[in-house]
């Protein structure tokens, strides 16, 4: 995959691009990073690349010509333009599975209060948020996107199933996670964790699963269509947690 970021300040990523497992996605080739300074497609003497918005008002708007330029400099046939915006669609992980099987990439990230519209009208594919709050700029979205989406690619994490398990990968949040030592200023860790019973420890999680989901995202188990298993476990944490 080839994700290409158009942005006003590159700075950000170059750190991002040799950071972790992202730099070692790199390093193995599993992904191509680059990062385009729009500034640089800006034909003003000044190089401007914002200006007041039409119909007055506060702010300043980045102008389309040199974001047309950079999309244009780097748009193949296989190239999905993406624009962070707080008026896109809410990203999640369904979204970032989706995005990981894509051959292009370009994030655009915006600054200022925004772009000019007719940008997101006739360049952009796909508007997408991070979130209902407004940011000072697009760069912290795409690195977002770029860290949710780089991990799903075949090969950057360890081992395949490290995402297997992940919250929201299978639409439920993860169970507890736990590590040595055993006893930790007194608090021990679940018995059945140290049991070596595979089939007690399967099931202590999805247990765990189910109840930390439902106490702290019921919307997901709404939106989930359990197993007759699961809907078992349910009535059991509703005794758990006396709930009638
Ligand atoms: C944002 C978000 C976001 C809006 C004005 C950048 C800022 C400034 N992007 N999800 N939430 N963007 O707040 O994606 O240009």
């Amino acid at each position: 995959m080839k994700i290409d970021i158009l942005t006003l300040f590159p700075e950000i990523f170059h750190t991002i691009f040799n950071w972790s497992i992202i730099g070692r996605a790199v390093e193995k080739k599993l992904v191509r990073l680059n990062c385009i300074n729009i500034r640089d497609f800006s034909e003003d003497k000044h190089k401007r690349v914002d200006d007041y918005p039409f119909g007055g008002g506060p702010g300043m708007v980045m102008k389309p010509e040199p974001i047309a330029k950079a999309i244009e400099s780097v748009k193949e046939s296989e190239s999905k333009v993406i624009y962070l915006s707080p008026k896109g669609k809410v990203y999640n992980q369904k979204m970032a599975n989706k995005l990981a099987r894509e051959k292009h990439l370009i994030l655009l990230s915006g600054h200022y209060e925004g772009i000019d519209n007719r940008i997101v009208e006739h360049y952009i594919d796909e508007e997408i948020s991070i979130g209902d709050y407004v940011l000072t700029g697009g760069e912290i979205p795409s690195l977002v996107l770029l860290d949710s989406i780089i991990r799903l690619i075949p090969g950057v994490l360890g081992s395949e199933d490290s995402f297997i398990e992940d919250s929201h990968y299978n639409g439920l949040l993860e169970h507890p996670q736990y590590t040595r030592p055993r006893d930790f200023n007194g608090y021990m860790v679940p018995s059945v964790l140290l049991s070596g019973n595979h089939k007690e420890i399967e099931k202590w999680r999805l247990y765990e699963s189910l109840k930390i989901t439902y106490l702290n995202r019921r919307d997901l188990l709404k939106k989930k269509d359990l197993t007759d298993e699961e809907k078992d476990m349910l009535k059991e944490i509703y005794k758990e947690l006396e709930i009638k």
